[in-house]
């Protein structure tokens, strides 16, 4: 008897919800949590974020506020893109950045520098009452590539070459962008914390 609640235990644990407007975010997690038999659903409604320097306050904000609607195991991720010459420009900023400049703003502040180290970085939250929160960090250092490059992907990535790689995220399969990027380095983190609770 005792062995079968241990296993339904098991299997409550094996689903998390993913809350993202990002269906891009949502398939690269997704492909990430499979190799640690972890199932994820993708959870649409985008939580408002705050505007903060700090991208685990940002990301601990936005899970709290998903767990107010509903407590179950739950990951929320905030990214950004951070230029070294531009002092770690546009950032927290990066979603509203790119909105506003595109990639082609970060190409023109990037003309004729020589400079061109960057990393992307990233906090996943996790939770499943607002009791407790996890935070995992993830962060993959590279440069900005001299041209927008590949059309795969979302946001900076045509623009951004991993340190080890000679091509853009943008010119990646997904499965290629999971070898190094900063939301597989966050997810593998949370993913090996959590398969052992
Ligand atoms: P959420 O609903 O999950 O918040 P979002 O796209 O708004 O989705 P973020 O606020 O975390 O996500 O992302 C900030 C921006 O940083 C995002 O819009 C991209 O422009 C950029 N960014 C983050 N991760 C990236 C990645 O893996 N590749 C390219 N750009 C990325």
């Amino acid at each position: 008897m005792k062995g079968e609640e241990d296993i339904l235990v098991l299997n409550d644990l094996r689903l998390v919800y993913f809350a993202t407007s990002n269906k891009h975010k949502f398939d690269e997690a997704k492909d990430i949590l499979e190799d640690y038999g972890i199932d994820l659903k993708m959870v649409k409604e985008k939580t408002k974020e705050i505007q903060d320097d700090d991208l685990r306050k940002i990301a601990v904000h936005a899970l709290l506020k998903a767990l107010e609607k509903d407590e179950r195991p739950t990951i929320i991720e905030d990214a950004g893109l951070f230029v070294k010459t531009l002092n770690g420009f546009p950032g927290p900023y990066s979603s509203y950045v790119y909105r506003v400049l595109g990639v082609d703003g970060i190409m023109r502040l990037m003309n004729n520098e020589e400079e061109r180290d960057a990393e992307f970085r990233c906090v996943l939250a996790f939770g499943d009452s607002p009791s407790i929160i996890k935070t995992f960090q993830g962060v993959v250092k590279g440069t900005i590539s001299l041209q927008p490059k590949g059309r795969s992907g979302f946001g900076f990535d045509p623009i951004f070459i991993p340190k080890d790689s000679k091509k853009t995220f943008a010119e990646m399969s997904l499965q290629e962008k999971n070898r190094f990027s900063h939301r597989a380095d966050a997810l593998r983190k949370f993913s090996k914390w959590y398969i052992h609770l």
